[in-house]
């Protein structure tokens, strides 16, 4: 007997940093749609300095979808190739600042620019000169006035409160917008009061998502929770936690805790293992431990808690370097298809680190089908390994030791052989055989051999 039909779980996305649209067009149709990402995550599309760096991007001068990344032309043909694959994209919207280069300059589509001056766009009055801090940089999180008011890292800092500055924003994201984008990450939305975010989405069309980073920090007077009434939140609080019991093998149930300390409602969360930011920076567990790597992206989609986003990227030594790129500055294609095993190795400097193509990400998004929005239950720990059910549709299995260790867990899955999707990937059960490991469930129990270092799941539809 089957148990009663279940919500949707909410679809899963990937953030693809600094692929060009030409190449996240081709991702779409290849890898991202038939693994079952419901959305993409772009990196910002505005013309922006120039310059080798990644960062460039996020130093915007003008509006025009013209970048290191591609031309306008080349995004709005990615967002149709993605749609008709059955991929959202999410653009990255940086409308808290313009460039913070001192000198004047050009930028990536040719618009000549000045520090507070962006001709037909911007002008000196457009712009906070917070007067707060010697230099008008944001020295003190504990400040609201400073955060909002002054400068991160030199950017000059929008006077979003301004209706002529709102409606130029509005008028950028009405233009990504038109070219079918289904929403934005909100870059830097901590920079900007609330109310001025909440004032410049209310004007976009309803059901537009909008997705605000807001780093949760501690003893930070802004937080997330101000942003959640017009859209969604990264909350920080959750990779921080996932990671903990990979590096320590202590695992703490965040069952036990409804709800969990420090995140936002789960419907308003958007949760990932790390970011962009969070790979050069706080985030002790990213693909270059792609084992690691592996069983944190597991726990990640296996979860019930929030909205997840894989993160792909590329491997780098400098913390600046950006993906490759010609002698013009265009960032070089790059194709991930086709990958036929989960990496244990991390890729070289400077290739793409390509987890939508390992098998595992397509079998947990297949999992996700599969339990839709069965609760989690508290699980059971064993030495370094964990297991977790899904009421009574799926099992997530992981051993973050270096040695073998079984964990039996009791289930409501019935009795029968079941196929692993991390190791069999989305097409885990093919023909009635198992592509990869198999595991069994009998009498109500389920036993896990891992190895060390690997994860099992398990779900109702992959039972032979
Ligand atoms: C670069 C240079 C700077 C230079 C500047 C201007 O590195 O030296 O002054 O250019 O010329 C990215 C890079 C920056 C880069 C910037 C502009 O990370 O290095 O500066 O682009 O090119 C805070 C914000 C949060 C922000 C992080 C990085 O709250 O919004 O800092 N994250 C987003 C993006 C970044 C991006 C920007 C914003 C800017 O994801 O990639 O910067 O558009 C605590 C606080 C956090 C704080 C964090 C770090 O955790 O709680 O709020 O995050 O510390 O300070
Ligand atoms: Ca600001």
């Amino acid at each position: 007997e089957q148990p009663a039909a279940l919500g949707e779980a909410p679809g899963a996305g990937i953030q693809l940093f600094q692929l060009p649209w030409t190449s996240v067009a081709a991702e779409c149709e290849q890898t991202l749609g038939p693994a079952g990402f419901s959305w993409v995550l772009t990196s910002p599309p505005n013309e922006h300095i120039q310059g080798a760096q990644w960062w460039t991007s996020y130093q915007p001068v003008s509006h025009q979808i013209e970048s290191r990344l591609g031309t306008r032309a080349e995004f709005a043909d990615m967002v149709q190739r993605c749609r008709a694959a059955g991929v959202d994209v999410i653009a990255d919207a940086v409308i808290n600042h313009m460039t913070g280069q001192d000198q004047p300059g050009t930028g990536t589509a040719g618009s000549a620019y000045e520090h507070y001056s962006y001709p037909g766009l911007y002008g000196p009055e457009d712009f906070h000169h917070c007067g707060l801090t010697g230099d008008d940089d944001i020295q003190d999180y504990s400040s609201r006035e400073q955060v909002q008011t002054c400068e991160l890292v030199n950017l000059a800092d929008l006077d979003t409160a301004s209706p002529q500055v709102q409606g130029q924003i509005v008028a950028y994201l009405e233009d990504l917008l038109s070219l079918g984008v289904a929403g934005f990450r909100i870059d830097a939305a901590k920079h900007m009061p609330a109310d001025d975010v909440a004032a410049i989405v209310a004007v976009l069309p309803e059901g537009t998502r909008i997705l605000s980073e807001v780093i949760r920090g501690a003893g930070e007077p802004i937080e997330p929770e101000e942003y959640t009434a017009f859209g969604e939140v990264f909350e920080f609080s959750y990779a921080r936690d996932l990671v903990q019991p990979l590096r320590s093998g202590v695992w703490t149930d965040p069952e036990l805790a409804d709800p969990r300390p420090l995140h936002v409602a789960s419907d308003a969360a958007i949760v990932f293992v790390d970011n962009h930011d969070t790979e050069r920076g706080e985030a002790k567990v990213t693909a270059k431990m792609p084992e690691l790597y592996l069983l944190a992206n597991v726990l990640l989609l296996g979860d019930d808690y929030g909205t997840p986003v894989v993160y792909s990227g590329y491997t780098f030594s400098d913390r600046d370097a950006g993906a490759p790129a010609d002698a013009e500055g265009r960032a070089l294609p790059a194709s991930c298809a086709p990958v036929v095993e989960n990496a244990t190795v991390p890729a070289e400097d400077g290739e793409r680190t390509c987890i939508q193509s390992w098998p595992a990400i397509g079998g947990m998004l297949a999992f996700r089908e599969a339990v839709g929005e069965a609760p989690r239950l508290p699980g059971v720990e064993q030495g370094d390994a964990y297991a977790f059910e899904r009421d009574a549709r799926g099992i997530v299995a992981v051993n973050a030791g270096h040695a073998a260790e079984t964990v039996t867990i009791p289930t409501g899955l019935p009795d029968g052989e079941y196929c692993d999707v991390v190791s069999g990937g989305r097409a885990a059960l093919t023909d009635g055989g198992c592509q990869g490991a198999a595991f069994t469930v009998d009498g109500g129990e389920a036993v896990f051999e891992l190895d060390g270092r690997t994860a099992a799941a398990i779900h109702l539809e992959s039972r032979r």
